[in-house]
């Protein structure tokens, strides 16, 4: 059986050309942002992308084929919170396609995707990673994996403030994904630009990146983290940050949520806890991060 991948006719064309494209995912759209934002963010992701001159991809599953592209009409159900969208990894991607099932994909089934339909750079909020505890629950995202087997280029605001990363830029250095830090030193925490966690790759523009990409290709199976700080005026302040993830973590800790729930459950006491700031950061960011994907896909694109 060959793969059950379908290509929308612009991802196909671009493809076949070596034009600039860039790959999106849909389980920040079905299960990470509220509605209505999750689909001003769709649509300003993909419009972005176009206005830097590339052509955006936004993966999912549907009717038992892994889509790549999809038309408006598509992205707005997966911004609907219908009940049968499913959260999907790399571990059930076979078993929503086998289903016939709606499938939101992680940045985890984002790479599988794009690794298949052969697309080198994808743009997301954050990556998931180790989480907090994980010693007792082995709790550590199938999206760490994924960049360790798939060549891409995942543009990113770092991890989730709500997990350990410490350990999720331990786990990504022993998988050999080099982590660079696009015009910063600090590998940011999501929607804020503030960590302790220094990095020692950085890249200042992206010819630069896309020349440590191509160079890290060329080399190696694994894919590269390319780390973009949330822009400065939305950046939340370190100590709030701190201050609401673990009342956040607590609360989930009391509701007894934990696996794929503890991701959009962290993620909307977040919100409420900031008074939507953290939802505002969270926005400008994926957009911010389409952006720079589509210059970095741009740069690769050059001969
Ligand atoms: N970060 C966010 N919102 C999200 C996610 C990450 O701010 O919705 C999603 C991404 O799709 C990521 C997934 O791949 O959460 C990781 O989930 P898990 O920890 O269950 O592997
Ligand atoms: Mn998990």
């Amino acid at each position: 059986m060959t793969a059950p991948l379908r290509l929308s006719a612009e991802a196909a064309a671009a493809l076949a050309a070596g034009r600039p494209i860039v790959a999106l995912e849909t389980t920040i759209l079905s299960f990470g942002l509220p509605q209505p934002a999750n689909g001003r963010v769709a649509h300003a992701c993909e419009r972005a992308i176009r206005e830097a001159g590339a052509v955006p991809a936004t993966v999912a599953a549907l009717g038992g084929e892994i889509r790549v592209g999809l038309d408006a009409a598509e992205l707005d159900f997966f911004c609907s919170r219908d009940a049968s969208i499913r959260k999907v990894n790399t571990q059930n991607l076979a078993a929503v396609l086998a289903a016939g099932a709606p499938g939101a994909f992680t940045v985890a089934a984002s790479l599988r995707a794009c690794d298949l339909a052969g697309i080198r750079v994808f743009a997301t909020g954050g990556i998931g990673g180790v989480h907090r505890g994980y010693a007792e629950t082995m709790d550590i995202s199938a999206d760490l994996t994924a960049l360790a087997r798939h060549p891409v280029v995942t543009v990113c605001s770092g991890a989730k403030s709500i997990l350990d990363v410490a350990a999720t830029l331990e786990a990504l250095e022993t998988l050999g994904v080099p982590v660079a830090g696009f015009r910063t030193d600090v590998f940011p925490r999501f929607i804020c630009s503030q960590s302790g966690h220094m990095l020692d790759i950085r890249v200042d523009d992206a010819a630069d990146a896309a020349r440590l990409a191509a160079t890290h290709f060329a080399i190696s199976r694994a894919g590269l983290v390319l780390a973009v700080p949330p822009p400065a005026e939305v950046s939340v302040p370190a100590a709030d940050l701190d201050a609401w993830t673990a009342e956040a973590l607590e609360g989930a800790r009391r509701a007894g949520v934990r696996g794929k729930a503890l991701t959009p459950f962290l993620l909307e006491r977040l919100e409420t806890l900031s008074a939507g700031a953290t939802l505002r950061a969270n926005e400008a960011l994926v957009v911010n991060n389409a952006t720079v994907a589509a210059h970095v896909a741009v740069a690769l694109a050059r001969p």
